[in-house]
C-alpha cells in the first residue's frame, strides 16, 4: 500500500512539474497584447523560458459570422500599431516581423512562411473561438536582432483566411485581409 502511494505521489509530482510550460523561478520575461478588430476580442500572451524559447498562447472570441469557424492565419507583424483605418484595417501593423537574415516582410516572398513571425494557423470553433498555442523560437522578448520590441514594436495579426504556408503565394494564400490586432508590449 505504501508503495503504491509513493507511485501516486511521483506521478502526482510529475503532473504540476508538466502542467506549466515554464518554470516559476528566475527572472522571467513576459509580454501581452490585447487583441481585438470589429465583433473580436482577444489576447496573446507570451512568456521566454530560460532556455529562450518563447512560449506563446492566442484566446480569441468573435463573431462566427466574421472570425469563421475553421483556419485563420496568425502572425507577429513588424510594427506594433493597431489603427483600424477604413479601407485595408491594420495595414499600420506593417509585414510580417522577419528582421534577417533574410529580412523581407512581404507575405507573398519566398522566405513565407517562414519569417521570424510566421506562426500556426488558430482554429475556431462554430461558436467563434479559438486557441492556439506555440513553442517558438523565432523571435525574443530581450534586446536583441530577435527582439519583437525594436524602435518601433511589433504586432500580433488575426487574418481572414488560412494561412497556407506556400512560399511564393499570393497574398489570399498567406491569409489575405486583417480582421484583428494587437500591439504587443512588456509585462512589468
Ligand atoms: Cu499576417
Amino acid at each position: 500500500m505504501k508503495f503504491i502511494s509513493y507511485i501516486l505521489m511521483a506521478f502526482l509530482l510529475l503532473l504540476t512539474a508538466c502542467s506549466s510550460p515554464v518554470h516559476s523561478s528566475g527572472a522571467e520575461l513576459k509580454a501581452q497584447a490585447p487583441i481585438s478588430g470589429p465583433s473580436i476580442q482577444g489576447t496573446l500572451k507570451a512568456t521566454q523560458t530560460e532556455n529562450g524559447f518563447v512560449w506563446m498562447a492566442v484566446e480569441l472570441n468573435g463573431d462566427p459570422k466574421i472570425l469563421t469557424p475553421g483556419l485563420h492565419g496568425v502572425h507577429i507583424h513588424e510594427k506594433g500599431s493597431c489603427q483600424a483605418g477604413t479601407e485595408k484595417p491594420f495595414t499600420s501593423a506593417g509585414g510580417h516581423f522577419d528582421p534577417g537574415p533574410f529580412g523581407s516582410s512581404t507575405p507573398v516572398e519566398k522566405n513565407h512562411p517562414y519569417h521570424l513571425g510566421d506562426l500556426p494557423n488558430i482554429k475556431i470553433n462554430p461558436l467563434g473561438q479559438g486557441r492556439l498555442e506555440a513553442f517558438i523560437s523565432s523571435v525574443s522578448l530581450k534586446e536583441g536582432p530577435l527582439s519583437l520590441f525594436d524602435n518601433d514594436g511589433s504586432a500580433v495579426i488575426i487574418h481572414k483566411l488560412t494561412d497556407q504556408k506556400k512560399a511564393g503565394g499570393t497574398a489570399d494564400e498567406a491569409g489575405g485581409g486583417r480582421l484583428a490586432c494587437g500591439a504587443i508590449a512588456l509585462v512589468k
